[in-house]
């Protein structure tokens, strides 16, 4: 039997719980448990079933305060942001409610007379879900409440550097009357992921992490045949800051999607493609704000950025940020591992902004996920979307500018699953699709109205009400008109 234990990153000695590594047969037995409960659910009512949904989301809202302390003691999320998480939560649990009562499908004409084609939704049975550690209790409600609203059952494997968040949030499931064994968390590395998204009786996968690791997931999860797969993976957004801008405006959102969640969103700020007529001066007035910001203790209320997830972690960043240096980029701030008092042990990167990169460098076209962010210089709006699209990622982008025309442009041109005008790269809202292109997904979309669609097979169904057979596909329009 393996035990792992989960840290308070700011202040490693601090266990948060100790977990027990799941073995195959965990794994086998939450299958058969999910099994038995899906087939009664997905007899339940689809209004009544976001009944349900909304009594999670009432009891994770009379939970928010402990919960937001968990995740920041956890995860590391400063209150704030912590709080941010768990209504991203409450809210997704409201907004799939509604979901229960809205169409399920479309209706259609059809070719041939007397004849009715409509489409409806119908649950895939098992459902896994691999999800990480920096939304601990969104990112499991984004995946959860979609696939139980579509009637599925649900095995969850958190990170193993959030667990206590995923249990908090299927106890908030069990105790709002979650049918039992519809809802199962495993626990431990990537072994137990692995398992899961290979085992035969798991219809669908649905990931959030790394490409490299998705990677894996995929191949475990086709080796054993063709599954609904869908993957949340990294990203290298980018805000274009046009010399008509609001700096102010800018340094704001620079400072917020950059180094919000000490830049490890998938979604964080971490280049910056400035027109070269405001760079220097936006460089400089971002490098001093940079500077002022606290890092230190996350529950701490003074506190911008609290720790990195951890050591590794840090170690991670800082080899980043040395390459950079070496390839000759300006650190203009930044740039070192931070011991705050207070956190002895805590695993904390400074704020960090780059110069002199341009799209081809290293620190420009990996993903960091630390609070990095480099500055690149361009001449013209051509070259500012042209820069922003030369990436592997293809997740969220931002432009800065007052120019309506230019904004049109922009959202049309650039080449990610989200574009925000005047605003930063981070904080999608959770009834609008969220996910990328490129190497960041493949192809779904999570949330919003789209959220049902990886946890759901589309059926499409024709009703011949002419009492006599009709053939489609046989060139008889003639005879029909
Ligand atoms: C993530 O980092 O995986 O848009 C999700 C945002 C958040 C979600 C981030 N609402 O920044």
């Amino acid at each position: 039997m393996t035990i792992f234990d989960s840290l308070n990153p700011a202040r490693p000695a601090e266990i948060i719980g100790s977990f027990r590594t799941s073995t195959h047969i965990d794994i086998d037995e939450a299958v058969e448990r999910a099994t038995d409960a899906q087939k009664a659910w997905s007899a339940v009512p689809i209004p009544a079933r976001a009944e349900m949904i909304a009594a999670i989301g009432d009891v994770l809202a009379s939970r928010k305060a402990e919960l937001a302390r968990l995740v920041t003691v956890e995860a590391g999320k400063i209150l704030t942001e912590a709080g941010g998480d768990v209504q991203e939560a409450i809210d997704m649990a409201r907004f799939i409610a509604g979901q229960g009562r809205a169409a399920w499908g479309t209706t259609h004409p059809c070719e041939l007379p007397s004849k009715f084609g409509f489409t409806t939704r119908h649950p895939v049975g098992i459902v896994g879900m691999i999800t990480p550690w920096n939304f601990p209790v969104a990112i499991p409600s984004w995946k959860a409440f979609p696939a139980l609203l579509a009637g599925n059952g649900i095995i969850i494997k958190p990170s193993e550097m959030a667990p206590a968040c995923c249990d908090a949030f299927v106890s908030a499931c069990v105790d709002a009357g979650i049918p039992d064994g519809l809802i199962n968390v495993v626990h431990g590395f990537g072994e137990v992921g692995a398992y899961l998204a290979a085992h035969p009786k798991v219809r669908a996968i649905s990931f959030t992490g790394s490409v490299a690791t998705g990677r894996k997931v995929a191949i475990a999860a086709m080796e054993v045949g063709p599954k609904l797969l869908s993957l949340e993976l990294g990203g290298k957004n980018a805000a274009i800051v046009m010399p008509d801008a609001d700096l102010d405006l800018v340094i704001e959102g620079a400072l917020f999607g950059g180094f919000g969640t000490a830049g490890q969103r998938c979604t964080s700020t971490s280049r910056i493609v400035a027109h070269r007529s405001i760079a220097t001066e936006l460089t400089a007035r971002l490098a001093e704000c940079t500077a002022a910001l606290n890092i230190g203790d996350p529950l701490d209320a003074r506190t911008n950025i609290g720790p990195v997830i951890n050591a590794e972690s840090a170690a991670r960043i800082l080899a980043m940020v040395e390459r950079a240096a070496e390839e000759g980029n300006g650190i203009v701030v930044g740039g070192k591992i931070a011991h705050p008092e207070g956190c002895e042990g805590g695993s904390f990167f400074e704020p960090t902004i780059i110069t002199g990169a341009d799209r081809n460098s290293y620190i420009t076209r990996n993903e960091v996920f630390g609070p990095v962010v480099a500055v690149l210089e361009v001449s013209s709006f051509d070259e500012a979307i042209d820069t922003v699209n030369d990436c592997d990622y293809g997740l969220s982008s931002a432009i800065y500018t007052k120019d309506v025309n230019l904004a049109m442009e922009a959202l049309h041109r650039l080449d990610t699953g989200i574009v925000y005008v005047n605003a930063p790269t981070i904080g999608a809202e959770i009834h609008l699709p969220f996910g990328g292109n490129k190497h960041t997904g493949n192809g779904y979309r999570e949330a919003g109205s789209r959220g049902l669609e990886q946890f759901s097979e589309t059926k499409s169904v024709y009703i011949d009400y002419s009492g006599r057979l009709q053939k489609a596909q046989i060139d008889n329009r003639e005879a029909l008109s």
